[in-house]
C-alpha cells in the first residue's frame, strides 16, 4: 500500500468560533448560551469563560499566517451566529459579517480554503429563552440565518456545513447537561434531534436555490459502537447506542426516514414524537453533496442489569441501562481511549451501509498534557504518533474504497475546551494564556511535512 493520498487531497485543521475568538462583546455580538453556560458557576473547569479565549477576533491574520506557513490547505471554521444575528432573528448585522469577510479574504490571500461550519454550539441567548432546539422555531431561525450568511458569502467559499456535531447539542445539552444550555431533560433530547435535523434540511434547501453548486453538507460524531460481550443484552444496548448516535441523524438525512426500530423503542419508553410532523423526513433529506465526520474514540456499550446508580442523569431518553465500558486501550488526557482501527471501520461501515457521498474526516485530534520546554519548544511526540496511526487508518480506508477527500486536525490551537475549558490542550500549536504567545508543536512540524508531501513517511511513528 502507498503512503499517499489521493491527489487534491485536502489538509486542514478545524476550529470553531467560542473556543477561539474572545471579544464577546464587541462589534455587536449578542449573547450565546454558551456564555450564559460558561458564566454560570460550576459550569466549567476553573470557572473560565471564551471571554477572551484564544484573541483570535483581533490575531485572525497572524494566526492565518502561520497556518499557511504550516502547508495546510484548508481551514474548518464555524461563524458565530450571534455575531451575524444578535439575537437570533430579525436584524442583521454588519460587523459581524465584516469579521468573517477579513477572515476569509486572509485565507484566499494566502492560498487556504475556507470550510464554514454555520453552527458549532453557539445558538444566540433569546432563541434558548424561547425554547432552544426542542422548540421547531429554531429549525426555521437556523435556516434564516443560514441563507442570509450563505448569501453573503457563498461567492469566495465553496465548502459549506450547517451543524457540528448535533449528538452534542441535544443530547449534551438537553439530556445530561454539561454542554449548554445545560438542560437535564432526555426526554427532550429527540425534540432536539428533530429539529436540529430539521433546520439542517430547511438550510441546505434555502442556501441551495440561492447557490446551486457549491458543496454543501453537515458534520456529525457518530460513534462506531461495540457491544462489550456478545450477550444479546449487550448486542442489543449497542443498536440502541448506535441507533441514537449514529442512524437517528444519517438515516433521514441520507435515506429520507428515521429508524424504525428507535422510533419503536422511543414509543415504548412513552417519548411523545407528536413534533414529528407529516414531511418533515423529506425536508430533512436535501441532497449534499459532503458529509464530515469527526472521530475521536472507539465507544464499547454494554446493558447494565443493576439499577442505575443515584443521580445518574441519563442521555437518552429510556437509556439509562446504557453504560459505556473502556477495552483497556491507551488514554488520552481527555480518558478517551485510543484505538486508530476504530476511524477505518467508522469510514467503511458509513461507506457500506449509505448511498455514495463525499466523506471528509473533519476533526480528528488528541489531547495531551504538553508543556513548554527550558528552550521554548513544546515536544509533543503522543500526539504526533495519534495523527500517524489514525491517517494510516483513513488511508487504508481509501485503499478499501470509501471516497475520502480530506482530513482536518482538531485543532490549530489549544483553546476553550468547553466545560474542561483550558485545562485540555487538543492544539498543534501551543497558547500561553498569559501573554496570547503561539508556539508550533513539534506535532504541527510533523504534520507540515504530511501536508506538503501529501503522503505519510514510510515508517509508522
Ligand atoms: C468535538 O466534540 C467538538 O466538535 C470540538 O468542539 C471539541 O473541542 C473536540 O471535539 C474535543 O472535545 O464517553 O468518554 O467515550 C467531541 C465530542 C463526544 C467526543 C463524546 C467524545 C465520548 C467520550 N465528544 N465523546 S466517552
Amino acid at each position: 500500500m502507498t503512503n499517499s493520498f489521493p491527489e487534491g487531497f485536502a489538509w486542514g485543521t478545524a476550529t470553531a468560533s467560542y473556543q477561539i475568538e474572545g471579544a464577546v462583546d464587541e462589534d455587536g455580538r449578542g449573547p450565546s448560551i454558551w456564555d450564559t453556560f460558561a458564566r454560570t458557576p460550576g459550569k466549567t473547569a476553573n470557572g473560565d469563560t471564551g471571554d477572551i479565549a484564544c484573541d483570535h477576533y483581533h490575531r485572525y491574520a497572524e494566526d492565518v499566517d502561520l497556518m499557511a506557513s504550516l502547508n495546510f490547505t484548508h481551514y474548518r471554521f464555524s461563524i458565530a451566529w450571534p455575531r451575524i444575528q444578535p439575537t437570533g432573528s430579525g436584524a442583521f448585522n454588519q460587523a459581524g459579517f465584516d469579521f468573517y469577510q477579513r477572515l476569509i479574504d486572509k485565507l484566499l490571500e494566502t492560498g487556504v480554503q475556507p470550510w464554514v461550519t454555520l453552527y458549532h454550539w453557539d445558538l444566540p441567548q433569546p432563541l434558548e429563552d424561547a425554547g432552544g432546539w426542542p422548540v421547531r422555531d429554531t429549525a426555521e431561525r437556523f435556516a434564516d440565518y443560514a441563507a442570509e450568511t450563505y448569501a453573503r458569502l457563498n461567492d469566495r467559499v465553496q465548502y459549506w456545513t450547517t451543524l457540528n456535531e448535533p449528538w452534542c447539542s441535544a443530547y449534551l445539552g438537553y439530556g445530561n447537561g454539561v454542554h449548554a444550555p445545560g438542560r437535564q431533560e432526555p426526554e427532550k433530547t429527540i425534540a432536539a434531534v428533530h429539529h436540529l435535523n430539521l433546520g439542517h434540511g430547511l438550510a441546505v434547501e434555502r442556501m441551495r436555490s440561492i447557490r446551486a453548486d457549491r458543496q454543501l453538507g453537515i458534520t456529525h460524531n457518530t460513534p462506531i459502537v461495540a457491544p462489550a460481550t456478545d450477550s444479546p443484552e449487550d448486542k442489543d444496548a449497542a443498536r440502541r447506542a448506535d441507533g441514537f448516535g449514529l442512524r437517528m441523524f444519517l438515516d433521514p438525512i441520507l435515506l429520507g426516514r428515521y429508524p424504525e426500530d428507535m422510533l419503536e423503542d422511543l414509543r415504548a419508553a412513552q417519548v411523545d414524537l407528536s413534533f414529528l410532523k407529516e414531511g418533515d423526513e423529506k425536508l430533512i433529506a436535501q441532497p449534499i453533496d459532503v458529509l464530515g465526520i469527526n472521530y475521536y474514540n472507539p465507544s464499547t456499550v454494554r446493558r447494565r442489569a443493576e439499577p442505575e446508580p443515584e443521580g445518574t442523569v441519563r442521555l437518552y431518553p429510556g437509556g439509562g441501562d446504557l453504560e459505556g465500558v473502556k477495552r483497556g486501550f491507551p488514554e488520552s488526557d481527555m480518558g478517551w481511549e485510543i484505538e486508530p482501527d476504530a476511524l477505518r471501520r467508522l469510514l467503511v461501515k458509513i461507506h457500506t451501509n449509505y448511498p455514495p457521498i463525499a466523506l471528509y474526516v473533519t476533526e480528528n485530534g488528541m489531547a495531551c498534557k504538553d508543556v513548554v520546554a527550558d528552550d521554548g519548544t513544546v515536544d509533543d511526540p503522543d500526539r504526533i504518533s495519534y495523527f500517524d496511526g489514525h491517517l494510516r487508518s483513513c488511508r487504508q480506508a481509501i485503499e478499501e474504497g470509501v471516497d475520502l477527500r480530506g482530513y482536518f486536525a482538531w485543532t490549530f490551537t489549544d483553546n476553550f475546551e468547553w466545560s474542561f475549558a483550558f485545562t485540555k490542550r487538543f492544539g498543534l500549536v501551543y497558547v500561553d494564556y498569559a501573554t496570547q504567545e503561539r508556539i508550533a508543536k513539534s506535532s504541527a512540524a510533523w504534520f507540515a511535512g504530511v501536508a506538503k508531501s501529501n503522503a505519510l513517511p514510510e515508517a509508522a511513528v
